[in-house]
């Protein structure tokens, strides 16, 4: 059993915010040949794996990727190439012990995620089963997530004067994946349709939202709830909720958070995230409060964990360890999960295990850089979680993956919906 590398090399290629971004193909001992993109963040986490740039301002502003591409063309194809490994877990450690720091800062995470990905998707195609299946735990039933589409952005993913960052859609009461992917286009269509009769722009922000010149979340939770039942949906848990990213970290600035004009302290944000949840369908809220404000994400999660899921994205990094702390203190009620954020599939998987034994919930994301890569779709699917987030129902590299777990479901007969 297990498998040799024979190849791997990488290439640097643009992702959908024309940024460089990394491609690596692993060629296995029979002849299989599998590709990875690597994904990349803008409101990125301090403690995440760390993406190695260039820093020549005489390629694409610094941000060029070729001191990680040549990471792997060099230093990693040459400590895999021609080595048997027993299974993905071995192969990773071989390129965490080979990086030789605690956060990937000296090959870089974007080369050791390209790395790591290529080879999970090569070790599924010489299997002969769908990737989905090879990133299933023994003990869990493998579901369809219910898609959080992003319809409006804020925040550093848009130019527009919205603090917060995401505001997603989530049909938690379609009976199927493909009557949810349909939910979330006809709820965009008619959201561009209020948009357009209000005179607001339907251009879009990175993540395929519209981008609308709007200052006070409340509007926007109002629209969408519009928007949901102009398209003939009723808004709520039975059928389409809501879910806000409003990645605190980005406003806040002094020990304070600055959203629409107004200074907060953390427990005026708390009251203000009452306040929503009471007057419009909002069931999770990811990143309410900044990184650093543990004491106000515990007071977050005990005022409102009793009526919805509570997310933790840039204070838990996908960490297997920070989470553990993070269930420790009783801040947030869920992981979110992203594979470039750590830096391997395996301690992916280790951080979704470390959620599921202390009942925690998991939503895998992609990130506002993307690439038309499907990764993420099967990993939500294989591990049982019951939630995505991959952005709007617009643009290539957002529809890619929700296309996948259409064709998925179309292929087997899996549940669609909440884990639990
Ligand atoms: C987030 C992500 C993805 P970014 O904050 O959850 O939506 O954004 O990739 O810019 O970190
Ligand atoms: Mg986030």
């Amino acid at each position: 059993m297990g498998f040799t590398v024979t190849g791997v090399k990488a290439v640097e290629i643009l992702d959908s915010r024309s940024r460089p971004t990394l491609a690596v193909t692993v060629t296995l001992g029979d002849g299989t040949v599998a590709r990875a993109g690597v994904p990349s963040g803008a409101s990125t986490g301090s403690q995440e794996a760390v993406e190695l740039r260039d820093g020549d301002p005489k390629r694409f502003g610094g941000s060029g990727v070729l001191g990680a591409v040549g990471n792997v063309n060099g230093e990693i194809a040459e400590a895999l190439r021609g080595r048997t490994f027993t299974d993905l877990d071995e192969l990773d450690h071989t390129l965490i012990d080979l990086d030789g720091t605690d956060n990937k800062s000296r090959l870089g995470a974007n080369a050791v995620v390209g790395v790591s990905m290529a080879a999970a998707r090569g070790l599924a195609i010489a299997a002969g089963l769908p990737l989905w299946q090879t990133l299933n735990p023994t003990d869990v039933t493998p579901r369809l997530p219910v898609p959080h589409f992003n319809v409006v952005n804020g925040g550093v993913h848009a130019p527009n004067d919205l603090d917060f960052q995401e505001f997603m859609v989530a049909p938690l009461g379609a009976p199927t994946m493909a009557e949810a992917v349909r939910a979330g286009a006809e709820v965009y269509a008619a959201l561009r349709s209020l948009l357009m009769g209000k005179g607001l722009a339907t251009g879009l922000g990175d993540e395929g939202g519209f981008a609308p010149q709007i200052g006070q979340p409340e509007e926007v939770l109002g629209l969408l709830v519009q928007a949901i039942e102009s398209a003939g949906y009723r808004p709520g848990r039975d059928g389409v909720a809501i879910a806000l990213d409003p990645a605190a970290s980005e406003f806040y600035r002094d020990g304070a958070y600055q959203v629409a004009g107004e200074t907060l302290s953390s427990d005026d944000m708390i009251t203000r995230y009452e306040e929503l949840v009471a007057a419009f369908p909002v069931w999770s809220l990811e990143d309410g409060l900044a990184e650093g404000d543990w004491d106000g994400n515990v007071r977050l999660t005990e005022r409102l964990a009793d009526r919805i899921q509570l997310v933790g994205d840039d204070n838990l990094v996908t960490n297997p360890a920070i989470i553990a702390k993070a269930i420790a203190l009783g801040a947030d009620t869920a992981a979110l999960i992203k594979v470039n954020q750590i830096g391997t599939v395996t301690e992916t998987l280790e951080a979704m295990a470390v959620c599921r034994a202390a009942g925690w919930a998991q939503m895998v994301s992609h990130r506002s850089g993307e690439t038309e890569d499907t990764f993420i779709a099967d990993l939500a699917v294989g591990s049982g979680c019951g939630q995505l987030k991959s952005g709007a129902p617009a643009r290539g590299e957002r529809v890619a993956k929700y296309n996948r777990l259409v064709e998925i479901e179309t292929a087997e007969s899996l549940p669609f919906g909440l884990a639990g």
